[in-house]
């Protein structure tokens, strides 16, 4: 069983979103999300439109993902990754280099962003209307 783990916030799910969780699916046999609590992106200087148990429920409905759990802090991922038996740990690369430090027990990947879309764009593009 290969396991991919990725982390995000995931809100107002967008094609951006479901490309990058293809993809990671692709790399894998299992495909985990750690998903920020509503909490944790204050921490991350995030507001979240849509609360967590519904971007929870997006995620599980999406073909690709097959579990999802919170993340809540920065320093949690080492331990979600022995307790996953993750092979892969790979994230959108905007966070290229961020997470090279846990090479020593996962694969480390960083997958082209979608060009184009965000949720910061669809933001401010709600705001106009
Ligand atoms: N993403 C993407 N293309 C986009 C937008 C997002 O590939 N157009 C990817 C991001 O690179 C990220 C994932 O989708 O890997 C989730 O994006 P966000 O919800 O913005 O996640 P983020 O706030 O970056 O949280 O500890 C890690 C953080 O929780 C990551």
């Amino acid at each position: 069983m290969k396991t991919v783990v990725t982390y995000g916030t995931f809100d107002l799910f967008h094609v951006g979103h479901v490309r990058l969780l293809k993809r990671l699916k692709s790399l894998g046999d299992k495909l985990v999300v750690g998903l920020s609590t509503d909490e944790f992106n204050l921490v991350k200087g995030k507001k979240t439109i849509i609360p967590y148990a519904d971007r929870r429920e997006v995620l599980l409905a999406c073909q690709y993902v097959d579990d999802v759990f919170e993340e809540n802090t920065w320093e949690q991922k080492r331990e979600d990754l022995i307790r996953e038996q993750a092979t892969i740990f790979a994230m959108g690369d905007d966070w290229a280099g961020k997470f090279d430090d846990l090479q020593d027990i996962v694969e480390v990947l960083y997958l082209p962003r979608t060009q184009d879309i965000s949720t910061t764009e669809l933001k401010t593009v709600i705001n106009q209307i």
